[in-house]
């Protein structure tokens, strides 16, 4: 009796030991946007906000913050004392997959009310769905210096495009 169940209890303790580390590959192997990077590198995104920027630029400046009317649905914007880089442009109702990351320093971003930590070389996501106009709102969260309370930045939504 006692023997059974010392051996029913060295079973249950495998099972469990089996059914965690079962849990842990499976967690390994799944991608995590928020907590790993966004799912792309800071390469991949540095490269992303270029391209954006060179295909959608139209030609306007605010402060001397270009703004970009982005031509697909991947965005990106870049967090550095005390901007956001570039102003965005965006159709009405279309929905992003907004990529944010810090060039200097920690940041965060709230977006639309939700908000994302910007560590350096760490991208971030958030998907958005565009009002039909107005603007999304978008500035720092997170307390980086003298420039923080003006470290606001610009996503309008343009109708008739
Ligand atoms: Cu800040």
């Amino acid at each position: 009796m006692r023997e059974s169940s010392g051996s029913a209890t060295r079973f249950g303790a495998i099972a469990l030991l089996l059914a965690t580390a079962g849990l842990l590959a499976f967690w390994l192997t799944q991608s995590h946007p928020n907590d790993a990077g966004g799912g792309i590198t800071a390469q991949a995104f540095a490269a992303g906000l270029e391209t954006m920027v060179a295909a959608g630029d139209t030609g306007r400046r605010i402060d001397g913050t270009p703004v970009v009317h982005p031509k697909q649905g991947d965005i990106y914007v870049r967090a550095v004392r005390w901007a956001f880089y570039p102003a965005l442009e965006l159709d009405p109702g279309q929905s992003y997959r907004l990529y944010l990351m810090s060039e200097d320093g920690v940041h965060s971003a709230v977006v639309a009310g939700r908000e994302v930590m910007l560590l350096p070389g760490q991208v971030q996501m958030l998907t958005l769905r565009a009002p039909q106009d107005g603007h999304v709102p978008i500035q720092c969260g997170e307390y980086c210096g003298l420039g923080h309370s003006k470290m606001i930045g610009s996503i309008e939504v343009a109708p008739g495009h």
